[in-house]
C-alpha cells in the first residue's frame, strides 16, 4: 500500500492553528479543498480578467474574495500533460508517454506513485473527483473491461470517489464512470471501445454525415468516427446505448455530482477535484444557457461553466463552509476557439479574446497556450488581491503539502516547489521561472520569454493558432513586449545562453 510510504510530519493533522479575525489563535479544522479546474477556457475569458464582451459573475464573485493571478501557468498547452503535472508534480515532459491520451488509454498515472490526492487523503481528506479525467483508466491501453470493474482506477490513487469522462467530450466512450464503473450500463448490451478500427454496422461521421444532426466536424477536422448523439467523435464506440451521456446535460450531471459530494462530505475535511467538459468540444451547452452570450455554443459554455461555479459556491455556503473552502479556479490550457466542429465559435467571436492580450493560444509555445486564468480564494484566510506573482500549477502539490503540514514522500512531486505564500497572495514575486511544454519547451522568468528551436509550421490552419514553432530561438521581453511580438533573441545571446541553460539543467533532472 503505497499510503504507508507516507510519513506525516508532526501531529494532529486535521487540524490547523488559524488566526481569528480579533487576531487570537483559535483552532479550527483544515480547510476544505476546492479545485475548480476549466477545460480549454483563456485568460480573457473571464470578466474579472478584463473581458467586456463576457460576463462572469460568479468567477469574479471568487476573484473579489480572492487572489487573482495575472502569470500563472500550466505545465502543458493540452489537457492531459498539464493534468498530469497538476496531479503528480512532475514536469510531463520528463514522460515520453504523456500526449493526448485516448479513450481507452491505460492509467497515466500508477497506483505507485503519489498524487495530490494521496496528500489529502492522507492528512485525513476525503478526496473527490468529478468531471473529465483525460489521464487514462485500467492497466493497459485499449484492455478495459468497460463492462465490470475498471481496474486500476481512481481509488488506487487517492481518491475515495470518482465520477468521470473518461477522456474528453470529443473522444469515446462517451459515458460516465462512477467509482470504476460505467453508470446505467444495461449489461444486455454491453460496451466494446476501439480506437484502432470501427465496429461492423456502426455508422461513422465519415460515411454516414447526414446522421449529424447536432454538430458536425469542421472541415478537413478529423472527429469523424463514432456517433453519439447526432455528433461524431473520436474513436469507435458500439453498445451502452442506455449509458451515453446526453451532451447538453454534462454540465449538470457533474455539477449535481459535486454539489452531492459537498453535501455529504461537509463534516470532515474534503479534497474535490472538479474538472468540468466545459468549454472544450463538442461544446453543447445546456438549453437555458443557449444564445445568451449572443457568442454560439463556446459563449454559452463559458457561461455554463460560470453557473457550475455559482453552484459550487452555494453548495459550500449552505453547508457553511464557504469561508474556511481554500477554491483553486483555473484552466488545463490557454484556449481554442475552433477545435474541430462547425459551432460557429469563429463567425460568432466578435470583439471577444479568449487569449486575453497574449499571443497563440491552445497548443502554443506562446504565453496564451500555458498562461491560464488562476484564482485562489479562501475567505478566512486570504486577502483579496492581483498578484503578478509567477506561478506554476506543478506548484500546487508542493504547496498544499505545506498548507496541510506533510511531508512529502521521497521521490514524491519533483519538479513541486512550495509556493504556498505566493498562492496565498502573501508573497509577490513567486517562482524564479517557469517552464511551458508545448512541442518544445519554453520558459519565463516573468519578464525574459525564451521558446527553444523546433520543427514545424508556426501556424495551424485547422485551429487558426500561431503555434511558436521556428527553427530560431526566440526571446521576447514581457515587460516591453506582453504580446511576444519582437524576436530579441539575436541582440541578447547572454540572455538565450542563459535560458538555453536553464532548460538543459532542467533536463538533465530527469537523469538523476
Ligand atoms: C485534438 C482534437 C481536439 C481536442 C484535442 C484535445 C482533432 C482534430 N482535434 O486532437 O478537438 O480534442 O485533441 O484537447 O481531433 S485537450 O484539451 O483535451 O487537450
Ligand atoms: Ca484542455
Amino acid at each position: 500500500m503505497k499510503h504507508t510510504l507516507f510519513q506525516i510530519a508532526g501531529i494532529g493533522t486535521t487540524m490547523l492553528l488559524a488566526t481569528a479575525a480579533h487576531g487570537q489563535k483559535t483552532t479550527q479544522q483544515s480547510p476544505n479543498v476546492v479545485f475548480i479546474l476549466a477545460d480549454d477556457i483563456g485568460y480573457g475569458d473571464f470578466s474579472c480578467n478584463g473581458s467586456k464582451t463576457i460576463h462572469t459573475p460568479n468567477v469574479d464573485r471568487l476573484a473579489k474574495q480572492g487572489v487573482r493571478f495575472t502569470d500563472a501557468h500550466t505545465v502543458a498547452s493540452t489537457s492531459t500533460p498539464s493534468r498530469y503535472s497538476l496531479l503528480t508534480g512532475e514536469y510531463s515532459w520528463r514522460r515520453p508517454d504523456t500526449g493526448v491520451a485516448a479513450g481507452d488509454a491505460g492509467m497515466i498515472i500508477r497506483p505507485e506513485q503519489p498524487t495530490m490526492a494521496d496528500l489529502f487523503q492522507t492528512a485525513g481528506y476525503k478526496t473527490g473527483v468529478i468531471g473529465k479525467w483525460h489521464l487514462g483508466l485500467g492497466d493497459k491501453t485499449g484492455t478495459q473491461n468497460w463492462n465490470g470493474y475498471i481496474t486500476p482506477g481512481l481509488k488506487d490513487i487517492g481518491f475515495d470517489y470518482s465520477y468521470i469522462m473518461a477522456a474528453t467530450g470529443d473522444r469515446v466512450p462517451c459515458v460516465f464512470v462512477e467509482n470504476q464503473r460505467v453508470v446505467n450500463l444495461d449489461p444486455n448490451d454491453p460496451i466494446s471501445v476501439s480506437y484502432k478500427k470501427p465496429f461492423a454496422g456502426e455508422p461513422l461521421g465519415k460515411t454516414h454525415p447526414e446522421l449529424l444532426t447536432v454538430q458536425k466536424p469542421s472541415l478537413n477536422h478529423g472527429h469523424n468516427q463514432a456517433i453519439v448523439n447526432g455528433i461524431s467523435r473520436i474513436g469507435y464506440m458500439k453498445g451502452g446505448k442506455q449509458a451515453l451521456w446526453k451532451d447538453e446535460n454534462i454540465g449538470d450531471s457533474i455539477t449535481h455530482k459535486a454539489v452531492q459530494f459537498i453535501e455529504n462530505s461537509s463534516a470532515e475535511p474534503f479534497f474535490l477535484y472538479f474538472a468540468t467538459n466545459d468549454v472544450h468540444v463538442p461544446r453543447v451547452p445546456h438549453p437555458r444557457f443557449v444564445g445568451k452570450s449572443g457568442m454560439g455554443p463556446r459563449g454559452d459554455a463559458l457561461l455554463e461553466f460560470d453557473w457550475s461555479v455559482s453552484e459550487i459556491i452555494r453548495a459550500l455556503e449552505e453547508k457553511g463552509v464557504l469561508e474556511n473552502t481554500l477554491i483553486v479556479l483555473t484552466s488545463d490550457n490557454g484556449p481554442v476557439v475552433d477545435d474541430g466542429y462547425a459551432d460557429q465559435a469563429v463567425q460568432l467571436l466578435g470583439e471577444h479574446r479568449p487569449w486575453g492580450p497574449f499571443r497563440g493560444g491552445k497548443y502554443s509555445s506562446f504565453e496564451a497556450g500555458t498562461r491560464v486564468p488562476l484564482i485562489v480564494s479562501w475567505a478566512d484566510e486570504i486577502k483579496p488581491k492581483v498578484s503578478n506573482a509567477l506561478v506554476s500549477q506543478v506548484d500546487f502539490y508542493a504547496s498544499m503539502a505545506a498548507l496541510l503540514k506533510q511531508t512529502l514522500p521521497t521521490g514524491a512531486a519533483p519538479d513541486s516547489q512550495n509556493q504556498l505564500k505566493a498562492l496565498m497572495g502573501k508573497d509577490k514575486k513567486g517562482r524564479e521561472y517557469v517552464m511551458e511544454h508545448a512541442g518544445s519547451l519554453a520558459v519565463s522568468d516573468g519578464t525574459w520569454k525564451y521558446i527553444a528551436p523546433r520543427n514545424g509550421s508556426g501556424y495551424s490552419k485547422l485551429t487558426n493558432i500561431e503555434t511558436g514553432a521556428s527553427k530560431e530561438p526566440q526571446l521576447y521581453n514581457l515587460k516591453k513586449d506582453l504580446g511576444e511580438q519582437k524576436n530579441i533573441a539575436k541582440e541578447n545571446p547572454k540572455k538565450v545562453a542563459a535560458m538555453q541553460k536553464i532548460i538543459a539543467d532542467e533536463k538533465a533532472k530527469s537523469k538523476r
